[in-house]
């Protein structure tokens, strides 16, 4: 007897629930829409006035060049005049990032010695151009650092 009643019991509810997932289908487009249709007059507006503003802060931190394989990357990194760009040594061995010969000397540049497992800066010439550079320690390694 009250087997049966569970199962009339289960049997009023489902209606029940089945109303309630339709309400819930037919509702869920109707907000897809209207969020969907209402912010997009003003969204035009508000991404040109955010471009504007946001065009200076587009690093995400400084720029890095990183060694690991006796190689740089990337291989060319564009900074701006003057740009304190990070060196990341993932190799054991020691780095340098070093111009290479024939830069004028107020564009030359040097990070020194980056031991092995560990970071170091080197700051990107003034004038506008592009600068290869090399490893002292292994002259192999060769990048370029871009100044615009
Ligand atoms: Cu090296």
């Amino acid at each position: 007897m009250s087997k049966a009643k569970n199962a009339r019991y289960s049997e009023t509810i489902k209606p029940n629930r089945l109303i309630g997932s339709l309400a819930l289908a037919l509702s869920l487009p109707l907000v897809v829409a209207a969020c969907s249709s209402s912010p997009k007059a003003p969204a035009p507006k508000a991404a040109s006035n955010s471009a504007a503003t946001f065009v200076p802060v587009t690093h995400n931190g400084a720029p890095t060049i990183t060694m690991q394989n006796f190689s740089f990357s990337p291989g060319t990194i564009s900074v701006t005049p003057g740009e304190v760009i990070k060196l990341v040594n993932k190799d054991s061995a020691p780095h340098t990032v070093t111009s290479d010969a024939g830069v004028a000397a107020k564009d030359s540049f040097d990070s020194g010695t980056v031991a092995g497992g560990s970071s170091g800066t080197v700051t990107a010439p003034m004038d506008p151009g592009t600068y290869t550079y090399h490893c002292k320690f292994h002259t192999f390694m060769h990048g370029s650092i871009k100044v615009t």
